[in-house]
């Protein structure tokens, strides 16, 4: 569809304006803003990671295809998220220490609110601490951690360590995922859910309330 490859290609030019654009025209146009947002920014934001991997990207190409990748987010969001929901339970949710990446998290954060989930969100890298302080003073049901880094990973099994210690670990279904993320590393480290996608993840969350 010619107007996702054009958002498309303006994500990866970091031409925010462009994305903004071209997310106001498909909704004109009628395209499911699910779609968009699949076919459109999660898409060439996949490019980015593989530009960036071949080494034609850097740093700060990445940068400006996230804020672009954010600005259109930020107009599909309303669409995404059904209004008076009555929540189904509250989640905290982060990502781990030592990573900066959101963007999924925040994604995920926002169908957890589109299923009916009160979503408190500790932002990014996140302590240990700083989860176990905040499942306590919230009291939810389930704590979300993304990690979009092999080397931050670990750090999710340092957050299930730390709610042992604290004698939270039964209180709380832990659920994790990002691009390295795997399910067989849920089960290593003791995860209650891992999930692959922003829809799974809604899905599974809402599952795990009973
Ligand atoms: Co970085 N980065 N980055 N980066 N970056 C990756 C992750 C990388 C794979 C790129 C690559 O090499 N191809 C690579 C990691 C390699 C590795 O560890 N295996 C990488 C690297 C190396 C780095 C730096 C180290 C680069 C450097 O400085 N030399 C650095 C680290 C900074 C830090 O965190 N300390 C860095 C920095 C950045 C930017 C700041 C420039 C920027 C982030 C901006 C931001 O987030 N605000 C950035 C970006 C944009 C990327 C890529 C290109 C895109 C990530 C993204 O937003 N994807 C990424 C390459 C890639 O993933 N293809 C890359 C879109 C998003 C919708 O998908 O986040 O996977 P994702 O989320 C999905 C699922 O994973 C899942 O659902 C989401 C929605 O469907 N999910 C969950 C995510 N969290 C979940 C939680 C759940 C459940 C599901 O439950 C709670």
């Amino acid at each position: 569809m010619a107007v996702l490859d054009d958002i498309r290609e303006k994500l990866i030019d970091g031409d925010m304006n462009g994305v903004k654009e071209g997310v106001n025209q498909a909704l004109e146009q009628g395209v499911e803003p699910a779609k968009i947002l699949n076919d459109a920014l999660i898409s060439g934001m996949t490019q980015v990671g593989q530009l960036f991997e071949d080494g034609e990207f850097f740093v700060p190409e990445m940068l400006v295809a996230a804020r672009a990748m954010q600005a259109g987010v930020a107009i599909l969001k309303p669409r995404l998220v059904e209004d008076d929901v009555k929540p189904i339970g509250r989640v905290i949710i982060g990502t781990v220490k030592g990573d900066l990446h959101d963007i999924g998290k925040n994604l995920v954060a926002m169908m957890l609110e589109g299923v009916g989930f009160e979503v408190v969100d500790l932002g990014t890298d996140v302590t240990p601490e700083k989860f176990t302080d905040a499942l306590t003073e919230h009291e939810a049901q389930l704590l979300g951690m993304s990690a979009l880094l092999t080397t931050t990973m670990p750090a999710m099994r340092a957050v299930i360590e730390k709610l042992k210690e604290a004698g939270l670990r039964e209180k709380v279904k832990v659920m994790i995922g990002g691009a390295p993320v795997t399910q067989n590393y849920a089960n290593e480290i003791g995860a209650d859910i891992y999930a692959p996608d922003g829809p799974s993840a809604a899905r599974k969350a809402k599952q795990a309330m009973g």
